[in-house]
């Protein structure tokens, strides 16, 4: 199976989480796009979605979802979206599409975070896939000095602005052994937006597709 077949495969598997569920939280990447694009068949089940970034709320209104204010929404029930690495523990590195704050924003706000990947994505530690930090643009020399102080070398995501007009460094080298205290050092630090690691608050259930089969934990 090609990797997208993998993806679109995963993508199936999460319909199966959302079913007679109103309101839902939908994600961003390719994998969650395929995911949108079965939602299709759920258009009258499926009142409204909450999205994490311009491209999905996009994507949800193609296929006839109306996309919702979070704050008119509350707490959600389920949130489905993808990640860049996947550890054991069920703890994730996300935002290689640079739409981490308002992920982490809706994972938050979230009763069941459903993670949906390709097994490509498992590691047993994370740091292999660079760290993306979302930074205040006045402040991201002074972020990239702290992180290389921590031991990671900072790339800035040069002609990339999120959608919430910030910047982007992607943190390379960091080994992460302690995915809770990472986060939190990370958020401490002033110029901070939102750090890509979800460790304090992981993925509730993990949907991987590996050749033939969908492994969940
Ligand atoms: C988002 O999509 C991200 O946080 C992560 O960066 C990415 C995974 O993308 P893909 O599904 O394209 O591999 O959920």
């Amino acid at each position: 199976m090609t990797q997208d077949e993998l993806k679109q495969k995963v993508a199936a598997a999460a319909l199966d989480y959302v079913k007679d569920i109103p309101l839902i939280g939908v994600g961003t990447g390719s994998t969650v796009n395929y995911f949108i694009k079965m939602l299709a068949d759920y258009k009258s089940t499926i009142e409204g979605a909450v999205s994490s970034s311009v491209g999905t709320s996009e994507r949800l209104k193609k296929v006839g979802i109306p996309v919702l204010d979070l704050n008119e929404v509350g707490t959600l029930d389920i949130y489905i979206d993808g990640a860049d690495e996947i550890n054991p523990r069920k703890q994730l590195i996300k935002g290689g599409g640079g739409a981490l704050t308002r992920e982490k924003i809706i994972a938050a706000a979230s009763k069941k975070f459903v993670c949906i990947a390709d097994g490509s994505k498992c590691v047993d530690v994370l740091g292999k896939f660079p760290l993306p930090i979302e930074v205040i643009p006045m402040a991201r020399s002074y972020v990239a000095r702290e992180m290389v102080k921590m031991g990671g070398q900072p790339v800035w995501r040069e002609n990339f602005v999120t959608d919430n007009h910030n910047h982007i460094l992607d943190v390379h080298n960091l080994d992460i052994l302690d995915p809770i205290e990472l986060e939190k050092t990370i958020n401490d630090i002033t110029g901070v937006v939102c750090v890509g690691l979800f460790a304090m608050r992981p993925a509730d259930v993990i949907l991987v597709s590996q050749g033939d089969e969908i492994k969940s934990w």
